[in-house]
């Protein structure tokens, strides 16, 4: 039994009688009508019940949806609770709120020296010249493509390949057969055929090799009868 006052006396009855008035009122808070922990007042012909957070209706019996100003973001889920919240986020978002887009870069997953860019739950690393895959760990195989001509071999470096020649070739991709007579070897009454790694000397119309200068290799093996 509750006391409104001191000038009330409870009757078992749940009546009040003012000894000053001697009128009877009635105390309905002796009733409880306030849920939840509310607390009563009485008032004229009725209660007020003074809520706890959370709770609100006449009688406190209504749990306030604090899901209802979404206060939740990026998609997740709002869990109603007493005088508050649970947000369960999704992958890839943290906080409170799930207001926080987690940076997968902490991890440092990208190699190579690439450039790690933070996306949702994930992340992309962008790769300097020569690397490729998700983490830039591979190196690029430019040889791949055999860029290499003539016989020559690819050498893989990173970001580029070089072309070791065969005799007789040259230029980025071996692709350059190099002329053996530019420096006329043959002499001026030789016709200079260039070979693939060397030439060919033929004596031009009206000369003939010099079987003395044959015998000695000379560079200028034709010439008149001797
Ligand atoms: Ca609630
Ligand atoms: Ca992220
Ligand atoms: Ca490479």
């Amino acid at each position: 039994m509750k006391q409104k006052d001191a000038w009330h006396t409870v009757h078992p009855s749940g009546h009040a009688y003012s000894r000053e008035t001697c009128s009877v009122s009635t105390d309905e808070c002796l009733d409880r009508p306030c849920r939840n922990g509310g607390t009563c007042e009485d008032v004229m012909n009725g209660v007020k019940c003074n809520c706890p957070f959370g709770f609100s209706g006449q009688y406190c019996d209504i749990d306030v949806n604090e899901c209802d100003s979404g206060p939740c973001l990026n998609g997740a889920v709002c869990q109603n609770n007493v005088n508050g919240y649970d947000c369960f986020c999704p992958e890839g978002f943290e906080g409170l709120n799930c207001e926080i887009n987690f940076d997968e870069c902490t991890y440092s997953f990208c190699r190579s020296n690439s450039t790690c860019l933070d996306l949702v739950a994930d992340y992309t690393c962008v790769c300097p010249p020569g690397f490729t895959d998700k983490n830039c760990s591979m190196d690029i195989d430019e040889c791949a493509f055999e860029p290499c001509k003539n016989g020559a071999h690819c050498n893989d470096l990173i970001g580029e390949f070089y072309c070791s020649c065969l005799p007789g070739f040259t230029g980025q991709f071996c692709e350059v057969n190099i002329d053996d007579c530019l420096s006329q070897p043959c002499g001026v009454l030789s016709i200079c055929k260039d070979k693939l790694d060397g030439y060919l000397c033929f004596c031009a119309p009206g000369f003939i090799v010099s079987s003395y200068r044959k015998q000695a290799d000379s560079v200028y093996p034709c010439g008149l009868f001797l």
